[in-house]
């Protein structure tokens, strides 16, 4: 932010809590802040609480001030090395979170039909009673596998644990079908690893880092987002590939406003010419490469003049930038990306991105990919899980032989389906499904295959409308979560703990896993009460202080070495054991072993390609209803080519409704008339154009891209759901 946002920001943040209270003092949640404020109770004086940030899962270490027992701020750890002692805004709004008048207060439980948002409120141990029972008569009639849970972030933990020990296989999160699934695919495949989370990209050291939609500026990923300003800050050459001159595109020395959906032609291109210019690291590639004569082979026709009318690049351009690629080895770090279920060619987008970076020699050294590190810190030693009878249910026909996780959309269909077995039951843990997940229609469906479906949030969002029993939990300021134990440049251990109470009847997810599995009979699975127990067993387990960790939020290990050249073991667990040029393992089962192109379908006439991403000051659709990132951004806006909209008549500001080729319509939204972005493409921010009605401050803002995204189109290799293949035309306004 700059000096003059930040200034609005730190007046829009005081003016709101002002109105989160007072205004809203209607509610039950809005009474007890109010009687905990007058109170006399809350301690006197400033307090200073470490914890770690949820507003997304990077997991920023942070530091919470409380006033008079009322939290103020949060700010970064400066001990923390993820974010150096500065969160990202939506870090900083991460107040809101706890001040939000709109928060669940309550279990519920649902009185008339599913999607009708008619509730009983209930105490917690009716909300048990009536789950364990439920749960208990679906195993005994389909088996304890006819559980599935899906979630997203550390917080879904203990539930996977008491889920596990009753005895499914079927846990599952939109973050890896519709996420960096297809990535991690591609670079294992490649190098035998993935990416990782944080992804252990050297940004800071890159002297040249090639951003292929990665939107860094849009997407706030704190420690990427800081250490790209340090890469620009010191001259790095940036080059950024997008259909829309993202904010990242304001940086970069060379912006290529590709043609959507042809990125593989365009990577063929760029190692084509690596490969006949003899430009790539030739001693590293003899060394660590397997099969790169066949490799290189495949790629001889892919000029870039083949390249140019796929992808509207100009073959100078490419040359071009392949050169200062070259010239900047092997600090070129080609970003491997993040979320990169687009297209349905992903794994193999990813695996040519893998690819690039093999040649420029980049895996393992300073600048490029290094090799992450983390505190070994021993697991709770639980009793062993019952072996589940029958395996995950997301691939009956073993469609998929590449996924490394099981597939969220497989799990769905198989509820719809019976296949290869019932699915009765969904826990649903922070995930808002509705929108996380493509085609809503078909989520729907599958609910109504249910006997039981509990949802675990805290908001009343989408999803919860579809729930039998709604559980509300406290937010990350007001709970004890599981260790973060992130594999990063250095080793560290961070913790979170409560902050401030929780303003009504909220519990913290640990609390729901546990008592949910007293109900059922699984206590063995508990043999500690609290968390502070447990966390404070593995902690001590691993030599280090659990009252400093507490005090400090951030226990650091020393330096280990990332690089190798300065030790780290040359070493590449795929079959080969050496970096795959040339995959014997996807050629075996009937695919590419060198990515191919295939050429995406065009936009019918008159309509545009709907694309989708990130806002600065939003995660996904958890933050529109948060007080203080709500004033910052209260709804998105449809992009559209400047000359379109020219011809269309419509000017920055109108409203107008997307209806895609299934004859579905969005919420209205405002275009955003722009010369930054290509004219076969229109691009909006994901997670907006809320219909939950109980979401008052967000209900109805802007559009949402998820109800919009009807077809899929499914990865090969992993069942990933490219969900960039949607088409949309712009309806006027009557
Ligand atoms: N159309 C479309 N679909 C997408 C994406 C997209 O850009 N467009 N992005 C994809 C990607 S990259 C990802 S990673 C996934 C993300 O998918 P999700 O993680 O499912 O994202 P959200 O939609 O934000 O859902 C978060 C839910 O958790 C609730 N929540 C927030 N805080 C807490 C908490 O402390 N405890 C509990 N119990 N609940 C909480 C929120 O109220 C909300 O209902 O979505 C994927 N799906
Ligand atoms: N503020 C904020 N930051 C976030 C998140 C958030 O919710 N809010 N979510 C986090 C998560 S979980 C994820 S996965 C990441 C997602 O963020 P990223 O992984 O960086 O990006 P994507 O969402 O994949 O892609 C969006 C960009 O891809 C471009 N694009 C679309 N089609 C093409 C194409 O064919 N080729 C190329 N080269 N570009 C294309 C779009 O114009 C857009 O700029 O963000 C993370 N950071
Ligand atoms: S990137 Fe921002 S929202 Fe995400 S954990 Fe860090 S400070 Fe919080
Ligand atoms: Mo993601």
């Amino acid at each position: 932010m700059d000096a003059l946002s930040r200034r609005r920001f730190l007046k829009i943040s005081t003016a709101t809590l002002g109105l989160a209270t007072a205004g809203g003092a209607a509610g039950p949640l809005a009474r007890r802040l109010a009687a905990r404020a007058a109170g006399s109770a809350a301690p006197q004086g400033i307090r200073r609480i470490p914890t770690y940030c949820s507003i997304c899962f990077w997991k920023c270490g942070a530091v919470a001030t409380v006033k008079d027992g009322r939290l103020w701020k949060i700010e970064g750890n400066p001990d923390d090395p993820l974010s150096r002692g500065r969160l990202c805004p939506r870090g900083t709004g991460g107040v809101g979170a706890h001040f939000d008048t709109d928060r669940l207060t309550a279990p519920l439980i649902r009185r008339t039909t599913r999607g009708q948002d008619e509730w009983t409120a209930v105490t917690w141990d009716e909300a048990f009673a009536y789950i364990a029972e439920r749960m208990q008569t679906i195993k005994a009639k389909y088996g304890p596998e006819s559980v599935a849970l899906f979630s997203h972030g550390i917080g879904g933990t203990f539930l996977k644990h008491t889920l596990q020990a009753f005895g499914t296989p079927n846990l599952t999160a939109p973050s890896g079908a519709q996420c960096r699934g297809p990535r991690d695919t591609g670079f294992n495949l490649t190098f035998g690893e993935d990416a990782g989370s944080p992804e252990r990209t050297d940004i800071r050291n890159a002297t040249c880092l090639v951003l292929i939609g990665s939107h860094l500026g849009e997407n706030m990923h704190n420690t990427q987002v800081q250490e790209f300003a340090d890469a620009v800050a010191a001259g790095a050459s940036i080059i950024v590939v997008d259909p829309r001159f993202s904010i990242a595109a304001g940086k970069a020395k060379y912006y290529l406003p590709i043609k959507p959906g042809t990125d593989i032609a365009l990577l063929l291109a760029w190692m084509h010419v690596l490969v006949t210019e003899e430009l790539y690291d030739t001693a590293y590639v003899e060394k660590h490469g397997f099969g790169f004569d066949a490799f290189k082979a495949e790629i001889a026709p892919y000029t870039p003049e083949w390249a140019y009318p796929e992808t509207g690049i100009e073959p100078e351009v490419i040359r071009a930038t392949a050169r200062e690629m070259a010239r900047n080895k092997p600090s070129t770090l080609v970003h491997p990306g993040r979320h990169s279920a687009w297209y349905g060619d992903d794994a193999q987008r990813s695996r040519a991105v893998a690819l690039l970076n093999a040649l420029l020699g980049s895996w393992g050294r300073r600048g490029g990919l290094y090799a992450p590190v983390a505190l070994d810190i021993p697991a709770y030693p639980y009793p062993p899980y019952p072996k589940p009878a029958r395996g995950v249910a997301d691939d009956p026909d073993d469609k998929y032989p590449f996924k490394l996780e099981s597939i969220s959309t497989g799990i769905r269909e198989a509820t719809i389906s019976g296949r290869p077995y019932p699915i009765k039951s969904w826990f649903v843990y922070g995930t808002n499904l509705m929108e996380s997940l493509p085609n809503q229609a078909e989520t729907i469906e599958a609910i109504q295959h249910l006997d039981l479906m509990v949802v675990v949030d805290v908001v009343p969002s989408e999803i919860t409308g579809w729930a039998d029993v709604v559980l509300p939990e406290s937010v990350y300021l007001e709970r004890h979560d599981e260790l973060n134990l992130n594999w990063f440049r250095e080793p560290y251990v961070g913790i979170r703990q409560p902050v401030v109470e929780a303003p009504a009847d909220q519990k913290p997810n640990w609390w729901i896993a546990r008592e949910l599995a007293l109900k059922l009979g699984l206590g063995a699975y508990y043999p500690w009460k609290t968390i502070e127990e447990y966390l404070a067993y593995r902690v001590t387990k691993a030599g280090l202080s659990f009252d400093e960790l507490t005090q400090k939020g951030i226990l650091r290990g020393a330096p280990q070495p990332i690089y190798f050249d300065q030790g780290v073991p040359e070493e590449f667990p795929t079959p080969s054991g050496k970096i795959e040029f040339y995959s014997l393992q996807l050629r075996d089962k009937g695919h590419d072993p060198v990515p191919k192109y295939t050429r995406p379908e065009d936009p019918p006439p008159g309509a545009f390609r709907l694309l989708f991403g990130r806002a600065p000051v939003h995660t996904f659709s958890r933050t529109q209803t948060n007080p203080i990132l709500d004033d910052m951004m209260h709804e998105n806006e449809v992009w559209v080519n400047a000359g379109v909209a020219a011809r269309y008549g419509l000017a920055s500001g109108t409203y107008v409704r997307l209806k895609n080729q299934d004859g579905v319509v969005s919420n209205r939204v405002k275009v955003k008339a722009t010369e930054r972005i290509r004219p076969d493409c229109v691009y909006m921010v994901h997670g907006f154009g809320h219909t939950a009605r109980r979401l008052t401050r967000t209900y109805l803002a802007g559009a949402s891209d998820s109800r919009l995204i009807t077809r899929v189109k499914v990865d090969p290799l992993m069942g990933g759901t490219g969900m960039n293949v949607n088409f949309v035309t712009l309806e006027l306004e009557a």
